[in-house]
């Protein structure tokens, strides 16, 4: 017991002394020099980004398009890391609110907040594009047809291969579910490369690290080396007695980069 106690503080200062924090959030204005935000997609709704007493808080509310009953529509808010290109980013996160109402016979899309990364090229580089760019995550994610319990959301690691240009298409290498997080619960989120290893690691808070290993080339840069932290959603469209919606509210409470 006293050896495991002292190996987990051996990792802990080890861990801590690697990380460097990048924002707090401390002085109620989004800084610039560190972010880029911008916004994705169409918007049905409203949405928000803004600095109060040390979080940075993302919003938004967005309907279905109730000019179709196919498909679903998406977009998302993102606030991406300016001007470098660390090889993890570490987040304290918190989901204040999440709702969503969906037509019975057409129950699919999600909300969620994550922090991701493009960490590297695969090894055939297309001008302008994303294709071939390798898209790390670890989201908090509540999807519409889900059976867990209210209020809780599932932290999860994916990583994906991306077919086209924005990587809207693509395919998912794997997914690893890291734990179930409840609204209202602040976590700390890891994402981390691991060149060496092949490897990108996934940690929920405390628990045990989680890694998903890649076979790929990893020594490319990718097209456009994204670090960011985004709220998206889909929510299908159309109309039922209630017009879909879907809606989510998170904090960060502090951002660490590994240089
Ligand atoms: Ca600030
Ligand atoms: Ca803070
Ligand atoms: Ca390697």
């Amino acid at each position: 017991m006293a050896l495991a106690l002292a190996w987990s503080l051996f990792f802990t200062s080890v861990h801590a002394a690697d990380w460097v924090l990048y924002d707090d959030f401390q002085n109620n204005t989004v800084d610039i020099s560190k972010w880029v935000v911008g916004f994705n997609g169409p918007l049905n709704g409203e949405t928000a980004v803004y600095e109060h007493f040390g979080k940075l808080h993302l919003l938004l509310r967005a309907y279905g398009n109730l000019a179709t009953d196919q498909g679903t529509t998406g977009a998302q808010l993102r606030t991406d890391i300016r001007g470098q290109s660390p090889r993890g980013i570490m987040a304290d996160i918190e989901i204040m609110r999440y709702d969503f109402a969906v037509c019975p016979e057409n129950a699919n899309g999600r909300v969620r907040t994550r922090i991701g990364a493009m960490f590297f090229n695969k090894g055939h580089q297309v001008p302008n594009s994303h294709e071939n760019d390798i898209w790390a995550v670890i989201q908090l994610v509540r999807e519409a047809g889900s059976t867990d319990p209210e209020e809780m959301l599932t932290a999860e690691l994916y990583t994906f291969l991306c077919g086209d240009t924005n990587c809207n298409q693509g395919t998912t290498i794997e997914t690893l579910k890291l734990g179930l997080v409840a609204v209202g619960q602040k976590v700390r989120l890891r994402l981390e490369w691991d060149p060496e290893n092949n490897r990108i690691i996934g940690q929920l808070n405390d628990n045990p690290e989680q890694a998903i290993a890649y076979e790929v080339e990893d020594t490319l840069p990718p097209s456009y080396p994204t670090r960011t932290i985004q709220l998206s959603y889909s929510v299908p469209n159309g109309q039922c007695q209630e017009r879909p919606l879907a809606f989510m509210h998170s904090t960060i409470h502090n951002v660490w980069v590994l240089p």
